[in-house]
């Protein structure tokens, strides 16, 4: 068994009123991301993605074991493969699979089974959730908390792609086996979800809706 070692943690105490103003900051920062449904076609730099990616991989998680794998498709070819297979999968979901409920629960936001903007923007990455690990020998390692641990990554990802400027779409096809399958991945990773990244168009525009007040949202004892 790995015995446990340890090191200083480095951390840094900000006066409370700076404390108070970082919050605030990062709230009104927060409150401008949107999910964005026109992109532009105009590149972003790979390494702004990797860096990304890197503090999503700084999420905690389920005993460190980092139950996540990221694919980040930039190739037109791929991307294609993906909408299309999307779009099949959408189909099917707003003419059949979707109930009435979950159609109303939509309607606010306009969505439709049309997906051009995974073509368009130059970033896709699709989110894997390994259910377990394989180790040098070839053994199966198993993962804790799998799901608690990518979802918490990729909320770390959506945030550092939104403060470096960038707009994203958390899109679920549903079902998502076909990313398997495009990108090469194996069985024991379940698509978690498939981030769209860029800028987004000139003239993008989002649905009307708005977030829960804090008395919503919140109960404090
Ligand atoms: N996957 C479909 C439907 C969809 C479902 C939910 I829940 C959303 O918040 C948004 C869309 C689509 O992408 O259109």
């Amino acid at each position: 068994m790995k015995k446990a070692q340890f090191i200083p943690l480095d951390f840094q105490e900000l006066p409370v009123d700076e404390m108070r103003q970082c919050a605030t900051d990062f709230y009104a920062q927060m409150k401008r991301r949107r999910s964005v449904r026109d992109f532009s076609d105009r590149s972003v730099p790979r390494d702004i993605i990797e860096t990304c990616l890197l503090a999503a991989g700084t999420a905690p998680n389920g005993a460190n074991l980092q139950p996540w794998h990221f694919v980040a498709v930039s190739d037109p070819t791929i991307k294609r493969q993906i909408r299309l297979a999307a779009e099949a999968e959408e189909r099917e979901f707003y003419a059949r699979r979707a109930s009435e409920e979950w159609l109303e629960a939509l309607a606010p936001l306009g969505t439709d089974a049309d997906k051009p903007f995974l073509e368009t923007a130059p970033w896709l990455i699709a989110i894997f959730a390994p259910s377990y690990g394989i180790g040098q020998s070839g053994a199966k390692i198993k993962h804790y908390y799998v799901q608690e641990s990518v979802g918490i990554a990729t909320g770390i990802l959506i945030t550092a792609l939104h403060q470096a400027g960038l707009a994203t779409l958390t899109h679920t096809p549903s079902p998502m086996h076909f990313l398997n399958e495009i990108l090469e991945r194996p069985g024991n990773e379940r698509p978690f979800l498939l981030l769209v990244v860029g800028y987004p168009a000139e003239n993008a525009h989002v649905p009307t809706i708005s977030k829960n007040p804090l008395s919503q949202i919140a109960t404090f004892r």
